[in-house]
């Protein structure tokens, strides 16, 4: 089966979009993509298939490369207390928190964890989102966070997303560990990693680095264990001050640093050395009111790779539109359009390992993409909270054709 996209405006991997370009999928793969002018005749012979997108915009799927979004219960309660003045951080050592949001996700059953994670799914998916990960670490005890795995491979099987899994097990310092932060990690490492790996149900570990979270001994630790089980990792750092988990994170050749509010020079420097992505998430910033921005213009002089995230979390942004968090952005962290753009694409796949597959429109890359019904991309931005009308094709079947 091949389709042939024709007089469309396609967006480039610089984030910049072009004109007059045409897109051959045949089944699940981009086949061909270039000028209309250089179409190879074999394309053209099949008129039947071709469509003509009037010189709309075409982007690549969009990748969400950094949610919680398997959990069960909200916290709209502390939200209600932290606008009276409570501290996330004064909740968190209260026993609320990310424990709150534990004890509800461990007492809810696999079925009612799915019931209740799907529609968060299906709300990302119907802004055009084809890919995304999603981290365990509701569960902090090994059962439960192979349910949260489980419950997240499931959802990408229900609703034709490709989903990538991390194991967060590090995110909290569960109750029975209370005051024995080591002994929690000495049993994540030598009883939760070996046997989540064997599982085969995590891609990645992610660590929470953080002075209300894990050290940066413990994060190095975990990281370590983690790669010799072949994962690789990603690092929750310098959300709510500067640990210095960039610079480890870069040395253990992470795939990306996520948060970075707190993000110093030093650790930016390291970041471009490294392949390491720098995964920025507005939503997170906006619902802590929090003032510290990440270092948009080092990061840019450095030339490291921007990905933005939802972060989809019942505790620091419960949301689940990544076209938001792009004019958030742009807005908060004086993101450019094609800074933007990419950072939805081909910076968020290669965060997620996955840049030979998905991100870019190229041949040879799976066919998920975006027929958005606009002629200027700036405009995917300028709008916020408001659906853009657009069609989604996920591994070359359309799935909301409009
Ligand atoms: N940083 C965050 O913003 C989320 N996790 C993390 O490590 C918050 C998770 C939550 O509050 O439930
Ligand atoms: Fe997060």
């Amino acid at each position: 089966m091949r389709t042939v996209l024709a007089n469309a405006r396609l967006l480039l991997s610089t984030g910049i979009s072009k004109e007059h370009q045409t897109i051959v999928i045949e089944d699940e793969t981009i086949i061909w993509c270039g000028n209309e002018s250089d179409l190879p005749a074999e394309y053209q012979t099949q008129p039947g298939y071709i469509e003509n997108c009037n010189g709309q915009l075409i982007t690549p799927g969009f990748i969400d490369c950094h949610t919680h979004l398997v959990y069960a219960g909200d916290r709209a309660c502390e939200f209600r207390l932290r606008l009276e003045g409570a501290s996330y951080t004064e909740i968190a050592r209260a026993g609320g928190g990310i424990l709150s949001t534990v004890k509800q996700t461990r007492a809810a059953s696999e079925a009612q964890l799915l019931e209740y994670s799907l529609p968060r799914l299906q709300a990302l998916q119907a802004e055009g989102v084809t890919t995304v990960e999603i981290k365990s670490g509701y569960g902090l005890d090994l059962e439960t966070e192979l349910k949260m795995l489980r419950v997240a491979r499931k959802l990408g099987e229900l609703c034709g997303v490709r989903v990538k899994t991390t194991f967060l097990g590090a995110h909290a310092l569960p109750v029975e560990f209370a005051n024995n932060r080591e002994a929690y990690v000495d049993h994540l490492c030598r009883e939760m990693l070996p046997a989540i790996a064997e599982s085969g149900l995590a891609d990645f570990v992610d660590v929470f680095c953080e002075n209300i979270a894990f050290t940066l001994a413990q994060t190095e630790r975990i990281f370590t264990i983690a790669q010799h089980f072949k994962l690789p990792v990603k690092c929750h750092a310098e959300q709510l001050s500067n640990m210095g988990a960039s610079r480890l994170a870069a040395k253990k050749q992470a795939l990306s640093c996520d948060h970075l509010e707190y993000l110093d020079e030093q650790g930016v420097l390291a970041l471009a050395e490294s392949k390491t992505i720098a995964v920025l998430l507005p939503g997170a910033y906006y619902f802590l009111n929090e003032t510290h921005c990440p270092p948009v213009e080092l990061l840019r002089q450095h030339k490291v790779r921007i990905a933005i995230a939802t972060d989809s979390n019942p505790g620091t942004s419960p949301t689940t539109s990544l076209l938001l968090m792009m004019s958030m952005a742009c807005r908060y962290f004086g993101l450019t359009i094609a800074e933007a753009m990419q950072a939805v694409t081909c910076h968020a796949a290669a965060a997620l390992g996955l840049s030979e597959v998905t991100g870019t429109l190229a041949a040879g890359m799976a066919a998920d993409l975006i027929h958005w019904k606009i002629t200027d991309d700036a405009a995917l931005c300028y709008h916020f909270g408001c659906p853009i009308e657009h069609s989604t094709m996920q591994a070359g079947r359309w799935l909301s054709k409009q």
